[in-house]
């Protein structure tokens, strides 16, 4: 296999913070969040410590599934501003030392994108994947006068860009070779969408359902061909710019050329299980065939960090210093942090773990001031996907302070209701006080990105994967972590002088650690 050219040097100390654009900061009152919005609050995010934001699809669309619904990859969607407003804010990012990364949704797009209304239209087309007649399974029937039915992708209006089939048949005609005319013009579409945001300055892509270009690709290997010629090509035109999929298998990914993988919710061989035994599911409900695994991060104390460890060993072990595994606290998809069976009481715990684990981290907006998940909220854009997965729970307005709509937004509509509970935590009231989550997570960011220890080049070594789940980092640091409501404790031999970075609730003493129910700590060991 062809090698890649090493990862820019800035992505090992990558902390990633993921705005959702609707929801961070409307800065015009229309009820939307906008560019300007999000450059107003850079002081806090610099203040925060994160060093690399990643912004949702920002492009012309009808937002039927929030903007993953692209009609214009060129063109940003006049609610967030214009082409200058991004510059400014990547600009001004840049500035106090903070990359910016766009989302590149590459397998499909809305089916009001002008090259779907030519498909639609002419039987010669193959941008789309197209049966001449019928309807194959999983085929939605052709819209305009073309006959036939095409392929989508997620849902039915997001049609998927034709990258071809690994296995072509020629008796269906619509499994073309990944080198057929249509998949060849989509890769070249690829590279220029890429190259034209590159130039703005942004520091690369979070690509979208990354996995899913070439199908009937069991092996992924097809796919994993074309996100390889498109890493060559990175490599030498803008070798400092970073790909991160939303793959959910780092084994895999990386070696198609990504320079990290969301380790996720979803795919690999666990599906998801491997995160999700640790603290997620996908709306705040218990759902048993989805998450038969008690989460680790559970109050009552029924989990284990087991499945997690041992699926992340396999797949660091796979990479070794060929990319990066990143873990997200949660995502616009997923519940956040706070929600459902977990309490608030818990968060500090998942930080210090999220944080202290050899991983990139990438926190999503508002899991740092412990947002909960507001369940039931109808449809807006496509969140809501059935009975128990409504993702609006997760992408409701920041909460800056205490003025209208939480300083969100001077809107009477804002694009999603505001956590209506009374004692809702903002950024203000946690800025002023130190003993905040907020502060904590500042903290946390802040030993993370000063100890090359903890990053994700650290040895990791596991102390005791129960409760409290105990580890040392880079042979120096021990971290401590007791996300269940009960006291807990483990032998612990070494007699080291222990200097505490950051804790709460755990001793050290007499061969022994014990933690307090929800205690976490980190410590130095010194050399
Ligand atoms: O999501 C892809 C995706 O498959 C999951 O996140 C999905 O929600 C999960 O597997 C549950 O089955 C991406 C985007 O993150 C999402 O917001 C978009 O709706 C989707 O792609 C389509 O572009």
């Amino acid at each position: 296999m062809t090698s890649f050219r090493p990862a820019p040097a800035w992505l090992a100390d990558a902390v990633f913070y993921q705005i959702y654009p609707q929801s961070f900061a409307d800065s015009d009152g229309d009820g939307i969040g906008d560019f300007n919005g999000i450059t107003e609050h850079l002081d806090h995010l610099s203040w925060l410590g994160v060093n690399t934001v990643w912004i949702n699809p920002c492009f012309v669309s009808p937002f039927r599934d929030a903007g993953y619904d692209i009609a214009d990859y060129l063109t940003i969607a006049p609610r967030y501003g214009t082409d200058d407003d991004l510059a400014k804010l990547v600009d001004e990012a840049g500035r106090r030392g903070i990359r910016v990364l766009l989302d590149l949704v590459a397998g499909h797009t809305s089916d009001a994108h002008p090259w779907f209304t030519a498909a639609a239209h002419d039987p010669d087309d193959h941008r789309y994947i197209w049966a001449p007649e019928g309807r194959p399974a999983g085929f939605v029937e052709s819209p305009g006068p073309r006959p036939g039915s095409y392929l989508p992708n997620f849902f039915a209006f997001q049609p998927a860009l034709n990258f071809g089939y690994a296995r072509p048949d020629p008796a269906e005609p619509w499994r073309q070779p990944v080198d057929a005319e249509g998949p060849r013009a989509n890769r070249r579409a690829l590279r220029t969408i890429m190259d034209h945001w590159l130039r703005l300055g942004v520091a690369g892509f979070r690509v979208d359902m990354a996995s899913s270009l070439v199908k009937d690709d069991p092996e992924k290997s097809e796919t994993a061909g074309i996100w390889r010629e498109l890493r060559h090509w990175l490599d030498g035109a803008h070798p400092e710019v970073v790909l991160l999929s939303e793959w959910g298998d780092p084994e895999v990914a990386v070696p198609a050329g990504f320079h990290t993988d969301f380790f996720l919710h979803f795919g690999g061989p666990s599906n998801g299980l491997a995160l999700r035994s640790l603290w997620s599911n996908r709306s705040g409900t218990v759902d048993e065939a989805w998450d038969p695994l008690d989460c680790f991060f559970d109050a009552e104390g029924k989990g284990s960090p087991l499945p997690f460890v041992e699926a992340w060993q396999r797949a660091s072990t796979a990479l070794g210093s060929s990319g990066f595994i990143s873990l997200p606290t949660a995502n616009h998809d997923f519940s956040r942090l706070n929600c459902g069976p977990r309490t608030a009481e818990q968060l500090p715990a998942a930080f210090v773990f999220q944080l202290t684990w050899p991983t990139l981290p990438a926190v999503y907006y508002g899991d740092e001031i412990g947002m909960r998940y507001i369940p039931d909220l109808p449809d807006r854009e496509g969140s809501v996907l059935g009975p128990r997965y409504n993702r609006a729970g997760s992408r409701t307005p920041m909460q800056w302070d205490d003025t209208k709509n939480a300083g969100f937004s001077t809107s009477d509509e804002p694009y999603l209701p505001v956590d209506p509970s009374p004692d809702r935590p903002t950024v203000a009231a946690q800025r002023a006080d130190e003993t905040s989550l907020l502060h904590l997570v500042r903290r946390l960011v802040a030993l993370r990105t000063g100890t090359p220890e903890l990053g994700p080049g650290g040895s990791v070594e596991v102390l005791n994967s129960g409760y409290p789940f105990v580890y040392l980092r880079g042979g120096r640091y021990l971290v401590v972590v007791n996300p269940q409501r009960n006291a807990a404790s483990c032998p612990y031999g070494a007699t080291h002088a222990t200097r505490p970075l950051e804790t709460t609730g755990v001793r050290i003493a007499d061969g022994t650690i014990t933690a307090s129910g929800f205690g976490y700590g980190v410590f130095d060991l010194g050399r």
